[in-house]
């Protein structure tokens, strides 16, 4: 696709994970077609393209794991590894037809909003600016491998590999291997390991709440079922959904039924462990729902293989051989895995905005990120966010919350085009009182709850979990409220709007 470099596109998407695919496929079925969606990869996918490593799967069943307007009848398990998972994105781009809307390799670099023709101006890099209309900002927030800051990091003369950045290289066999954290990541990639390597050592820093995850292959007459009877998949879909909507009871507040979940985590680990000390290092000291929930059942029995080994001493320090702990052992390595989550960016922004009047949205969330509703931040007109500030769910799936995201921002950006509107902002005032009573509510929360999880900043804010049910989330956004926003027509009238030729 390409426009003149004058005209303005009607919306530029940025990220072409599942996020953006989504809001691609909702702006044309709205019939917006003068956009583009800017990818700095070389292929679509965002997170489920990076995380390759083995045991890559996702721990929320597939069909919840997918957007209501893509139903898709063929998955071949309840829960979805990576693959399939991906495979998933590249149908949806393939049968919707938006392919020669996505850019890869454009890195888009910062974006400023110009008033007087209320347009953003997006840098990317090597390619020069272009300027859209409205912008969707869907670059996701795990995206940059997070490395934790342990002495000697560096001196580490063996093999380093990041879990959202595999070495499928790497040939494991023999080898002895590190594994830092014990998070979401590491439990589907240490049984996979130790399967691989000569040793596997697993350094844990606080041992999670471990559920049991029964995946079960989808048989042909289901797949039938779900192919020639649309209803079905619906039907199986809510019955999911409601499901996990239960489940907030006890993981999103802290109530007799949080006790209830701790009680499955614990006979999980009475059932998969028998040794009592093993068992005592893996219980958690905190209130289950704190940190996210490990769904598995393979992690426990990996952990107890022969060439598996729970190490709990702290890390003093990486050293060119291996993993020293704070008792003094010397732990030698081949090859360390850094299990060790992502760079999430809860303080700051993913690339320079710079909004109306010059201000910088870095500077304004400092302290912690915020915007209304998780979509839309007074003072950056036009711009609309996916998983944005205060979007996460704890017990549901981000696809139901993205999908009302995508549904929202795409009325709010018809609401721009049809009424030639030259500023759609968000109120301040709308914005506090949502975020006085968003930060208010998480306070009853199991993650503000004294963990330490990537939820929260340094200073323990949460800008990243919505304290509520999916189903409150959703509908939060049904509908895009006017009364929340102030509209500027466009007056002069910006560049004429042309058909964006292929
Ligand atoms: O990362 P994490 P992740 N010394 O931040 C440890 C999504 N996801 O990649 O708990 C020693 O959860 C840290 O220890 P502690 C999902 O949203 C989804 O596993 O902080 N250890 C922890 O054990 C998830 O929440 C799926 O004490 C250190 C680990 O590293 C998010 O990705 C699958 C350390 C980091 O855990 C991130 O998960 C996988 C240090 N200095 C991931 N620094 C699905 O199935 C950190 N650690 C959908």
């Amino acid at each position: 696709m390409t426009t003149t470099s004058t005209a303005p596109l009607d919306v530029a998407v940025i990220g072409a994970g599942f996020a953006g695919i989504g809001a691609a496929i909702r702006l044309r079925d709205r019939g917006i077609t003068n956009f583009a969606v800017f990818e700095r990869g070389d292929a679509v996918g965002g997170t489920w393209r990076d995380n390759t490593y083995p045991g890559a799967a996702c721990d929320i069943p597939s069909r919840l794991y997918s957007y209501s307007f893509a139903p898709n009848p063929d998955w071949s398990h309840t829960y979805s590894g990576s693959g399939e998972i991906l495979g998933y994105i590249d149908s949806m781009v393939a049968k919707s037809g938006i392919g020669p809307y996505i850019r890869l390799r454009h890195y888009v670099t910062g974006m400023e909003f110009d008033e007087s023709t209320g347009t953003w101006e997006i840098a990317i890099e090597g390619s020069g600016e272009v300027r859209a209309r409205a912008v969707v900002l869907a670059s996701g927030p795990l995206t940059e491998p997070g490395y934790p800051d342990i002495p000697g990091i560096d001196s580490f003369a063996g093999h380093t590999i990041h879990s959202a950045r595999w070495d499928h290289d790497y040939d494991f066999a023999g080898k002895r291997v590190a594994v830092i954290g014990t998070g979401a990541s590491a439990v589907q990639i240490i049984p996979e390991l130790v399967e691989r390597a000569g040793s596997v050592k697993v350094f844990q820093r606080t041992p999670g709440w471990v559920l049991p995850r029964v995946n079960r292959r989808t048989g042909a007459l289901a797949k039938e079922l779900y192919r020639h009877v649309p209803g079905a998949q619906t039907l199986a879909r809510q019955a999911w959904f409601y499901g996990h909507e239960s489940v907030a009871l006890g993981v999103v507040w802290n109530t007799p039924l949080t006790r209830v979940v701790e009680l499955v985590g614990r006979a999980q680990l009475r059932r998969q462990v028998a040794d009592p000390w093993l068992r005592r290092q893996l219980t958690p000291d905190f209130r289950a729902g704190c940190k996210r929930l490990l769904m598995t059942d393979d992690y426990y029995p990996a952990l107890q293989r022969e060439n598996c080994k729970l190490i709990t001493w702290p890390i003093a320090r990486i050293a060119p051989d291996g993993i020293r702990t704070a008792e003094g052992i010397e732990h030698r390595a081949d090859c360390i895995v850094f299990a060790t989550g992502f760079e999430v960016s809860k303080t700051g922004t993913p690339i320079p905005i710079t909004g109306r009047d010059g201000r910088v949205l870095a500077d304004e969330w400092r302290r912690g990120a915020f915007a209304y509703r998780s979509v839309a931040v007074s003072g950056y007109p036009n711009l609309f966010l996916t998983f944005g500030p205060n979007s996460g769910p704890g017990h549901n799936s981000a696809l139901v919350y993205m999908e009302s995201q995508i549904d929202y921002l795409v009325q709010a950006i018809g609401l721009i085009l049809d009424r030639d509107l030259r500023m759609l902002e968000v109120r301040r005032d709308r914005q506090e009182r949502y975020n006085a009573a968003i930060q208010r509510k998480l306070g009853a929360t199991t993650w503000n709850s004294g963990c330490r999880s990537w939820y929260l900043t340094e200073d323990g804010f949460n800008a990243t979990m919505y304290p509520g049910f999916a189903t409150q989330y959703r509908n939060q956004l049904r509908e895009v409220d006017l009364d929340d926003y102030t509209l500027v027509a466009a007056e002069p009238r910006i560049a004429p709007r042309v058909a964006s030729v292929s």
